[in-house]
């Protein structure tokens, strides 16, 4: 269902159900989860990525066919739950300790999207398109797109992919702020590798600053979020920070360089 791979402290993690377009089923949403606990055990970043023609099609909808036959119109919600197990895994993501790239190509819809929304940084090859089709297909999104989605691409765009169906290319996608960068057919997990490393090279404090304090200082209002900074600030500084300005004060840090990626292209 899914591979996991780890080079230089970057894990890359693949769905691996292409017969069925990297549908998602519980079986697939369980070995994820157990992919993404080894990611923040063994890793610093991690890349996710889809295998064969696309990276997902979404909610496997034969799956959920079974299940809503079985349930009739009732509604599903378990008593002892009170999230969805996709919101657990893709909250993994989104909020765990390290940064994540999701590498995009082919189908990007539905469930697929709420998945590449969790990670934090998305680039996408030129194949990739995007969808919301669940008013075609009696549902709705049920990954935390109306969250994640939502605060990606904001109420207008969310709500025309999903009334009209309209499906997106990836220089639309990049437009409305799905992907960051778009590169050449099969180029998206080159790119996602050589972002991941770059990623790596920053202070993992900083990184986890990044991904934990950014998206709940934006849940904030503007008092409570510089309270939160001013604490973030002033949580244990770990000892590279010290390193790490030295190296700055001193002319040893290396400058910044012309606007991209530094040295992307050399790694
Ligand atoms: C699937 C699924 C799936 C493919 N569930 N089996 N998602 C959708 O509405 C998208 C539905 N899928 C498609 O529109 C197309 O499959 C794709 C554009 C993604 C890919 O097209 P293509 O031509 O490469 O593949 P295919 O021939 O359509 O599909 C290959 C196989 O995958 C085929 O099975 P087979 O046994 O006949 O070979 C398909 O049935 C199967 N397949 N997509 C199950 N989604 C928590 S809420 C989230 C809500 C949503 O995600 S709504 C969006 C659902």
């Amino acid at each position: 269902m899914v591979t996991f791979e780890l080079r230089n402290r970057v894990a890359f993690i693949g769905l691996d159900r292409a017969e069925k377009r990297n549908a998602i089923n519980e079986a697939l949403i369980t070995a994820l989860r157990s992919a993404v606990l080894a990611a923040h055990d063994q890793a610093d970043v991690a890349v996710i990525y889809g295998h064969g023609p696309h990276f997902s099609a979404g909610l496997d909808l034969a799956e959920a066919l079974s299940r809503y036959e079985s349930a009739g119109t009732a509604g599903t919600a378990d008593r002892k739950r009170t999230r969805h197990s996709w919101h657990e895994v893709f909250d993994l993501i989104a909020r765990g300790p390290i940064p994540w790239v999701a590498a995009l190509h082919g189908a990007v819809v539905g469930g697929g999207l709420e998945l590449a929304t969790a990670a934090h940084i998305r680039v996408g090859d030129d194949t990739s398109f995007f969808a919301l089709p669940e008013g075609q297909r009696g549902i709705f999104v049920g990954g935390g797109g109306s969250v994640r989605i939502q605060r990606a691409i904001g109420f207008s765009a969310m709500a025309d992919m999903m009334l009209t169906g309209r499906v997106l290319d990836a220089s639309e996608g990049e437009k409305v702020g799905i992907l960051r960068y778009v590169v050449p057919k099969g180029q998206a997990v080159h790119k996602a590798e050589m972002i991941a490393n770059q990623i790596s090279e920053n202070s993992a404090e900083t990184n986890w600053k990044v991904i934990n304090v950014l998206p709940r200082v934006n849940d904030l209002s503007h008092d409570d979020g510089l309270f939160v900074e001013y604490l973030a600030n002033n949580m244990q500084r770990p000892a590279t920070a010290v390193e790490r300005l030295r190296e700055f004060v001193t002319g040893r840090a290396k400058p910044l360089g012309a606007p991209g990626l530094p040295e992307s292209d050399a790694k």
